[in-house]
């Protein structure tokens, strides 16, 4: 039977061979809620990058930069890390240069897999189904804060083990950990994330509206993958 892990924290990956893997990156607030959106909008493509020169360089080339650092829109780049800033079809068509503090990180770490694939409750069904029908097992990659682990990105792992546990074994007490807590919380997970670090932070940068959206299930049917080191959906 195929097997579904919960990797924590990218600093965890070195303990997962992911070459035989499709991986699905998870960084709910906000950066993959961010790219599926932009998706979902028109975007053609996401060159996810580690650092924010590599980020400037590709203006030059026609990509619209877009990130964060600590949460906040870095200076000089076109766009931020809100959801909400890549809803108005303007940018349909266009490619993006993205760096953010933990979620491009993350894919960075990724690469090795066989597939790649961006995750958020936005596409979550998406998500499930592709897992479902695919052969591949599978690796929720959480992409916490700065190597930590965080609720919202454990809670979303939880769903899909919660989706696709009669069809994958569970090796681990992560996939339990992360089921636990979110058959214990999903009735109230806003309430619940109100505790976390990342949900204060956002919330000392005034930014609540991103928090309740990136946390609504199945708006979008989009599945991004990496692609010769662009995201893609087609
Ligand atoms: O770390 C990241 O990748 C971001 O999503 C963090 S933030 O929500 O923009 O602060």
């Amino acid at each position: 039977m195929r097997t579904i892990n919960v990797c924590l924290s990218p600093e965890l990956t070195h303990l997962y061979d992911l070459s035989d893997k499709t991986v699905v990156v998870v960084d709910i607030l906000r950066a993959t809620s961010c790219m599926t959106t932009a998706f979902a909008h028109g975007i053609a493509a996401i060159r996810p990058v580690a650092n924010l020169e590599e980020c400037r360089e590709l203006k030059v080339q026609g990509y619209i930069t877009s990130g964060e650092r600590n949460g906040e829109k870095v200076e000089g780049f076109d766009k931020g890390n809100s959801p909400f800033e890549y809803m108005g079809g303007e940018m349909k068509g266009n490619k993006i240069a993205f760096t953010t503090t933990n979620g491009t990180q993350a894919i960075e770490k990724s690469k090795s897999a066989r597939e790649l694939l961006i995750g958020s409750f936005l596409n979550l069904s998406a998500v499930v189904n592709h897992l479902k029908a695919s052969s591949n097992s599978a690796i929720i990659l959480c992409a916490g804060w700065k190597g930590r682990v965080n609720l919202e990105d454990t809670l979303f792992a939880g769903a899909v083990i919660d989706a696709l546990k009669s069809n994958f074994e569970t090796p681990d007490d992560a996939e339990l950990i992360a089921l636990q807590l979110y058959q214990h919380t999903k009735d109230n997970m806003i309430e619940f994330l109100g505790q976390s670090s990342h949900v204060k932070r956002l919330n000392r940068l005034k930014i609540h509206k991103d928090i309740a959206f990136c946390l609504t299930p199945d708006q979008y049917d989009v599945l991004p993958r990496l692609v010769g080191g662009e995201l893609i959906t087609k």
